[in-house]
C-alpha cells in the first residue's frame, strides 16, 4: 500500500471536496482519497504504486491546482 500526500489549491468548500474526491477516485488503483480543507491537503492511498502523473491529471481537470 502507498499513501501520497498533494497539497491543493482553490478549494474552498464541501463542493470542492466532493469534486476532487471523486476525481482522485478515479485513478486506476486508488482505494482511498482524503480531503482537508482547511489546509488544502489531499492524502491518496492506493493497493499500486501512486501514478502522481495521473492523480495530478484529475485535480487539474476537475478544475484545482497543485500548490508547488
Ligand atoms: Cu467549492
Amino acid at each position: 500500500m502507498s499513501t501520497a500526500v498533494y497539497t491543493v489549491e482553490g478549494m474552498t468548500c464541501s463542493g470542492c471536496m466532493n469534486k476532487v474526491t471523486s476525481a482522485v477516485t478515479g485513478v486506476a488503483g486508488i482505494t482511498d482519497v482524503d480531503v482537508d480543507i482547511a489546509t488544502g491537503e489531499v492524502t491518496v492511498t492506493s493497493d499500486a504504486p501512486i501514478d502522481d502523473q495521473q492523480v495530478q491529471a484529475a485535480i487539474t481537470g476537475a478544475g484545482y491546482r497543485i500548490a508547488s
